[in-house]
């Protein structure tokens, strides 16, 4: 399944006029304020997310999975779905693998077809929470932090070999979400739990290749119910502090326990420079992995303004790896992930539109309503008309879903793959 630039830009036509107006007006008024409206519109065009390979079928609890027809059962497909992403939004260019639902089986021609979809390789990630039927030591207890060294140095070896995979497409990052936990108290000792994990993610950690990151993401719970090794930003802060300068704390926007204040975890992270990037989702109580903006846009833009403060004030922070980490138990995941995209490049704009001198200012007033007036101004403005221009001047569809639907895609896959055609991943 390949999108010919051409459709798109016919499917644009008879959206242009409207477009123009509405970013004519909004680019005198922000012009008006002193904004550069052009820069905007290019960070934005530069702002590329990297599509999970394990949220592109239809996702389920253990209550049951509806399946959404056409999905793809091979690396191959995930990759041309990720490239009918980043053809129709122009903010999805990399992929994100997960090992290993998804071990290629000739590197040369899933380069190939990465290349041809204007795809790179993002993060690579291990799996040390599901035994995999060859496996000689169960993680059931367990994997980095297990008290048993054998099933330890299993869990090290396969981390090992995700980054070799990882090396021979390209990519640059190593993800480690250790699910390692347990489920009554008296079960484990922490201690143990967590010097054993320290020392196996430093092991890990010793055949990163020079130019690699870690990112080491926590989880306060799930799968286990009463203690989880990594179960907040502080552990995955002092275990990346113990690895080194490679490792970083990955923050999944799900992992927090209700009204957790993220954005002021991001803004820690970033000036102590070990902010290494976001599994970007939403989510009403738990790990619910919904699309990005859909429950608390609001949170997401103070997240995005700590961000964009961040990038601007803390040359010690590398630039951040920007992840979708989302599960689509009732939507079409290729129209699910393309809300999640726009959602959040609309974050990213609106925080690019606060005035941080000025704000910086009314805090060192203490005047606390010219603060909010100044975030809340930023917030109430309607930047889509910036988003659509940064997909217009690449090419991108004006309305990805107006045209993925007007397309007619999803008939297209079913008709390729057929009604029931599975994708590997959760
Ligand atoms: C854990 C998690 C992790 C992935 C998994 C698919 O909840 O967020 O990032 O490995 O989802
Ligand atoms: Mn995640």
């Amino acid at each position: 399944m390949q999108i010919n630039k051409e459709e798109i830009r016919s499917g644009n036509e008879n959206l242009r006029e409207a477009h123009k107006a509405g970013f004519d007006f909004l680019a005198n008024t922000l012009s008006g304020q002193g904004v550069d409206v052009n820069a905007i519109v290019q960070r934005l065009a530069d702002f590329q997310v990297a599509i999970p390979s394990w949220a592109l079928g239809a996702g389920g609890t253990r209550f049951g999975r509806f399946s959404y027809y056409g999905e793809p059962s091979s690396l191959e497909q995930k990759i041309q779905d990720v490239g009918v992403l980043h053809a129709l939004t122009q903010t999805a260019g990399a992929i994100s693998l997960h090992i290993p639902w998804d071990v290629p089986e000739d590197y040369k021609a899933i380069k190939e077809v990465a290349a041809l979809n204007d795809i790179v390789f993002d993060a690579v990630n291990s799996n040390t929470f599901q035994d995999q039927k060859d496996a000689v030591h169960s993680y059931k207890y367990g994997s980095l932090s297990n008290v048993d060294k054998a099933v330890r140095d299993q869990a090290i070896a396969h981390n090992i070999e995700v980054v070799e995979i990882g090396k021979k497409l390209g990519s640059k990052s190593l993800t480690v979400w250790l699910a390692d936990g347990s489920n009554f108290p008296g079960q484990s000792n922490f201690q143990t739990a967590l010097r054993h994990t320290e020392d196996s993610l430093k092991q890990i950690y010793g055949v990163l290749p020079e130019d690699w990151k870690m990112f080491i993401e926590y989880k306060p719970y799930e799968p286990y119910f009463y203690s989880t090794v990594i179960q907040d930003w502080g552990t995955s802060f002092m275990l990346a502090n113990a690895c080194g300068e490679k490792a970083f704390t990955l923050v999944d926007l799900g992992h927090h326990l209700p009204n957790t204040n993220i954005e002021q975890i991001v803004s820690t992270l970033m000036m102590k420079g070990k902010l290494g990037g976001f599994h970007f989702n939403d989510s009403k109580y738990g790990d619910d992995d919904s699309t990005v903006g859909s429950v608390k846009p609001y949170a997401l833009f103070l997240i995005f303004n700590e961000l964009v403060y961040g990038m601007k004030n803390n040359p010690q922070n590398p630039y951040p790896a920007w992840m979708i980490d989302a599960s689509h138990n009732v939507k079409d995941p290729l129209e699910d992930l393309i809300q999640s995209l726009e959602a959040i490049q609309e974050a990213y704009a609106k925080a690019l539109l606060v005035d941080q001198d000025r704000l910086k200012a009314a805090q060192l007033e203490n005047d606390v309503v010219q603060c909010q007036e100044i975030l809340q101004n930023a917030y109430r403005t309607d930047v889509r008309p910036l988003l659509q221009r940064a997909r217009l001047e690449r090419d991108g569809a004006l309305n990805p879903i107006q045209a993925y639907r007007s397309m007619g895609i999803r008939q297209k896959l079913v008709d390729e793959r057929g009604r029931h055609s599975v994708a590997s991943g959760l």
